[in-house]
């Protein structure tokens, strides 16, 4: 008989290596910047789940409601037997949209993808409970290298990118994921992708930079992952949480702002790092949307709009895609 959980992790002296080589890439630039995927240790998750709760945080509980709106018509247009999910975490919102397959019943298998190990343990063994009968296979890994990994698919799948963590890549690398993405789909398949739309900077600026400061000890977070990963030495406390909007580019800025001017060594790397008061050091980007960017970027990933759900206040979009399907002028003719 097959059991119901398998656990292929990804991550070994090469995830260090990578997070040592954005080190000495980011940190060495006269503008300094570290990749978003190094803030998710178990303490990073943590502090996510509570951001998804805050009152000023509006895509999460936006996204669950598109779903509990819409999961049964996405039931029905994808005749999923699998769903593959990237950056899982908690896997939270997923579960509506695993009731609505199993109530079609068509629901065989689960496929989280994250870098956190405890998360894809946790939530493996979690849902194996809450649905009997489902199958887990958990891949521990990057989904910017190892999405090769990603097994064979055992029916129609959806592969869901949920939370807006797409808008977390900048616009070039944002595509060539995308691109990356299509590969893991067939004919039948489907993306189900959340993104964030473009909406009041007000807005946004307040969903990063809540008045409980959950946000900002998420931002400082990626300090204490080197400190721990690289034996650095930087303060936490000796640098500011900064969220901006860049109106050029629609995308928040999150950014750490040096206190006062200081040099911290990265031990491991023998790297000292130097930062003058009042400097700023990018840690995310998170891009908001217009449907015609959502499309753009799926034209130029060979993938082709299928639907976009929506809330009433068009705040966050949730857009099934499909590998683009040959114009009926570019079909081979038959003759
Ligand atoms: N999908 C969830 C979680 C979003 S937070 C939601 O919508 O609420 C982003 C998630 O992506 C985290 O769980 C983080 O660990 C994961 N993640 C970030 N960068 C990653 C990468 N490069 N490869 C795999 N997982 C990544
Ligand atoms: C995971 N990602 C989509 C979140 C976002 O909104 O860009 C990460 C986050 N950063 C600050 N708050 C939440």
């Amino acid at each position: 008989m097959q059991t119901a959980i398998r656990i292929d992790s990804h991550l070994d002296g090469a995830h260090e290596r990578s997070l040592a080589d954005d080190v000495l890439d980011g940190l060495t630039r006269p503008f300094k910047e570290l990749p978003p995927k190094h803030f998710y240790d178990a303490r990073g998750a943590e502090l996510f789940d509570r951001i998804c709760e805050l009152p000023e945080y509006y895509p999460t509980r936006t996204e669950r409601a598109i779903l509990e709106h819409d999961a049964a018509e996405l039931a029905m247009l994808t005749g999923a037997a699998e769903l593959v999910e990237l950056g899982s975490g908690t896997a939270s919102k997923t579960r509506v949209l695993l009731d609505a397959l199993e109530r079609a019943g068509t629901l065989e298998r689960y496929v989280p993808v994250d870098v956190t190990e405890s998360m894809v343990r946790e939530c493996a063994a979690q849902l194996t409970e809450e649905y009997p009968g489902l199958h887990v296979h958990g891949v521990i890994g990057d989904f910017e290298r190892h999405l090769g990994e990603v097994p064979e698919a055992v029916g129609p799948r959806i592969v869901a990118f949920l939370g807006g963590t797409i808008g977390n890549f900048p616009p070039g690398s944002r595509r060539r994921v995308l691109r990356e993405i299509s590969r893991l789909l067939g004919p039948e398949d489907h993306l189900l992708l959340g993104t964030d739309l473009v909406k009041d900077p007000a807005v946004l600026r307040a969903a990063y930079d809540d008045t409980q400061g959950v946000t900002a000890e998420f931002n400082r977070n990626v300090l204490r992952v080197l400190n721990r990963e690289l034996d650095a030495d930087f303060e936490p406390e000796d640098f500011e949480h900064v969220a901006l909007f860049d109106p050029e580019h629609e995308w928040i800025e999150m950014r750490l702002r040096a206190r006062r001017e200081h040099t911290t060594l990265v031990r491991e790397l023998d790297l000292p790092v130097h930062f003058e008061a009042g400097e700023e050091m990018r840690t995310e980007i998170s891009a908001k949307f217009t449907s015609e960017r959502i499309e753009g970027d799926l034209a130029a990933a060979g993938l082709e709009l299928v639907r976009i759900f929506t809330d009433p206040d068009e705040l966050f979009a949730l857009t099934l895609a499909r590998v683009a399907q040959p114009s009926s002028s570019e079909q081979p003719s038959s003759s």
